[in-house]
């Protein structure tokens, strides 16, 4: 029987490589180091404070490699359940000594998950642009780079935006999406349901001509509409095929896709903000949806999320994590691991991280035509450089407001 690996420290690094992270580092009396993402966009320093504070001082001197006893104390024992800001500090630790595991086995994450179910993780990017030209570009982009599924997003005309239009395009031709920004007051934003809802379907009959009938085509409401406009949305959108239809009204009140539901057979997914398995009970045990979006960072690590996934499969509900720039490389490779290991893996977000975020997080995960592999680098395979991070201070940055046309404040 293996001894115990006794916790040595936790850290909390904070580092800002283009944009900011929070990651968690526990180290063993005997040097083994793990690696767990608590990034939480725009509430990074709650996360930050939470581990620092009130987490980090639980784990040391505990057995490294009792990953479900340490989880369930974390969850337990702080006594106030769930929550973005817990469940974030808890994925990290998940995730952290699940790499210790790997690490101490000479073994990939994925293997001890019960090894791959497939080959590579199917993954779609972002295309976004101002108007239908400059998303055809992108839109092309996307598909030499070799993807199969691609998420659009465009302005609608007349609104002057829409969520998740990229405003920069960097170096190569390629879109960066950041929405939140390095601003000292809170970006806001308009919206218009109406114009919105007119326009969709305009922008998928573009693009099925543009792209033909084989490329997988996604798209993201970001919780912007009622349950009927929702219903409406996914209606007249069952010409096009979509792979599906992201966040459509917001999940709180799991009900509402009742009646979505009785409406439209384009296949729905929900649940990039939930963290907890009880935000799904319904919408996964009245199959009200088809994919569920959690991710390893936001919901309670590895072990939480393979128990939610695992949940969906009895009702042939899929995975399709979140997995966008705000989860780290360590919170990608982790996603990566388990989505290899799962039956039941749908499809996984990717947005390529910048540049400067990858001279502080080397990673063994590759992309290949249109698939991400985790590789096969003992634990999650991802390595923190101190020395990188030390360039990258911490810089506030907060997601933008939504406000109708008379100024109410609406979903964003
Ligand atoms: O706006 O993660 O599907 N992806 C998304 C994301 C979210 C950001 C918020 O931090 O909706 O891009
Ligand atoms: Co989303």
């Amino acid at each position: 029987m293996t001894g115990a690996a006794r916790i040595r420290s936790a850290e909390v690094l904070v580092a800002s490589p283009a944009r900011n992270f929070v990651t968690l580092r526990v180290t063993t009396e005997d040097g083994v180091v793990g690696l767990g993402d608590a990034t939480l966009n725009g509430r990074e320093l709650a996360v930050a404070a939470y581990l620092r504070d009130h987490v980090a001082p639980l784990l040391v001197g505990r057995d490294a490699h009792r990953i479900e006893d340490v989880w369930q104390l974390l969850y337990r024992s702080a006594y106030w359940r769930r929550g973005p800001v817990t469940m974030s500090a808890v994925a990290a630790v998940d995730m952290a000594l699940w790499d210790i595991k790997g690490r101490m086995a000479g073994m990939p994450v994925y293997q001890l998950l019960g090894g791959a179910s497939r080959d590579g993780c199917l993954v779609y990017a972002h295309a976004s642009g101002a108007d239908l030209d400059d998303l055809g570009d992108s839109v092309r982009a996307r598909l030499d780079e070799g993807y199969l599924a691609v998420r659009l997003q465009v302005a609608v005309p007349g609104m002057g935006g829409g969520y998740g239009v990229a405003s920069s395009r960097a170096s190569g031709g390629r879109y960066t999406y950041e929405p939140a920004k390095r601003a000292g007051l809170q970006i806001e934003e308009g919206w218009d349901s109406r114009r919105y809802l007119r326009f969709a379907p305009d922008l998928f009959s573009w693009a099925r001509e543009e792209f033909g009938a084989e490329v997988m085509l996604l798209h993201d409401v970001h919780h912007r509409l009622t349950p009927i406009e929702a219903a409406r949305l996914g209606r007249s959108l069952e010409p096009f095929d979509l792979f599906w239809l992201e966040d459509c009204t917001p999940a709180e009140n799991q009900e509402a896709f009742r009646l979505i539901r009785q409406h439209t057979t384009t296949p729905l997914a929900v649940g990039e903000v939930l963290n907890s398995v009880w935000d799904f009970r319904t919408l996964i045990q009245e199959q009200l949806i088809d994919y569920v979006r959690a991710s390893v960072t936001h919901a309670g690590g590895i072990t939480h999320l393979k128990r939610l996934f695992e949940f969906a499969a009895q009702y042939q509900i899929k995975s399709g994590s979140h997995g966008p720039t705000d989860i780290s490389p360590v919170g990608m490779a982790a996603a990566l691991h388990l989505g290899l290991a799962i039956h039941n893996f749908g499809i996984q977000e990717h947005m390529a991280h910048h540049d400067l975020t990858h001279e502080v997080f080397h990673t063994s995960y590759r992309y290949a035509d249109g698939y991400l592999h985790p590789g096969d680098a003992p634990g999650l395979g991802v390595e923190y450089n101190d020395d990188a991070a030390r360039r990258f201070a911490y810089s506030p940055a907060l997601l933008p407001a939504a406000r109708l046309t008379d100024g109410t404040v609406h979903d964003w």
